[in-house]
């Protein structure tokens, strides 16, 4: 097993406050390292980063000036991650629809692959708190693009997922430029053509109890017109 030590959790925010100091919490009692990238929540989430006493030895902060996407976030966190002495890094939701239960079984893996994915579509997994459409429509979604994408990959726009460094080096995420679950989507189509080692553990997605989704028809728009892209560049 990956000591805990070695391990960066990185969580974009935007107006978490509501959910943020329980997490960083949550994190930080697991011995675990964690940066936030906070997109200037007006609820005041970066603050909170702040005050805590881990800050800037096991908790770090990127505050950037207004809203960008999670995709973006993401990108920052990962060119942060490379220049750190941390061995991998694990994406993970502060709303707690990640739990850490399975983020437990994610690591636990670590030693395994170069990239973890905590998938809804195996057996054992699956999602709570979701209406039978939302349900629906993501478990289709999934099939739709694994199909499109010739990929092997059950979830696709799981955002719980591990890389190691060699796998961040291989994927050219900053050539990405998908924002939403096109993100997510992208990243593992480039996993796998860069002929990476991914596993796929089972997790329970749990809707969030408190603050509001991000998510919106923007983003799963942006996803079915990247699906279209890469059909065709696959096509070609
Ligand atoms: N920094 C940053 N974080 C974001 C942005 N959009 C969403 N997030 C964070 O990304 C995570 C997932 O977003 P969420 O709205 O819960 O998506 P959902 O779970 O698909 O409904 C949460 O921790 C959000 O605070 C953004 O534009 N910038
Ligand atoms: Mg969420």
């Amino acid at each position: 097993m990956i000591d805990n030590n070695n391990i960066l959790i990185i969580s974009p925010t935007y107006n978490e406050i509501q959910n943020i100091e329980l997490f960083i919490n949550s994190v930080l009692e697991l011995n675990l390292n964690l940066l936030i990238i906070d997109d200037g929540s007006p609820d005041g989430t970066a603050q909170i980063v702040k005050k805590s006493k881990k800050y800037n030895k096991k908790l770090f902060l990127i505050e950037r000036s207004h809203k960008m996407g999670l995709g973006s976030a993401y990108r920052e966190g990962f060119s942060w991650f490379l220049n750190s002495e941390y061995s991998h890094c694990v994406e993970m939701d502060v709303d707690f629809s990640h739990t850490f239960e399975d983020l437990k079984k994610i690591l636990s893996k670590l030693s395994f692959g170069d990239m973890v994915i905590g998938s809804r579509y195996i057996k054992g997994g699956g999602s709570k708190g979701w209406d039978r459409r939302r349900k629906a429509l993501s478990k289709y979604a999934n099939l739709f693009s694994r199909s499109i994408l010739n990929s092997d990959l059950n979830d696709l726009t799981s955002g719980f997922r591990s890389f190691n460094k060699h796998a961040l080096t291989e994927i050219e995420f900053n050539s990405i430029t998908t924002n939403g679950y096109g993100f997510q989507i992208e990243m593992a189509f480039n996993a796998e053509k860069a002929g990476l080692t991914i596993l796929e553990v089972p997790i329970t997605f749990e809707e969030r109890r408190l603050g509001q989704s991000k998510m919106n028809l923007q983003i799963t728009f942006e996803a079915v017109m990247l699906l279209f892209k890469l059909f065709i560049k696959r096509k070609k």
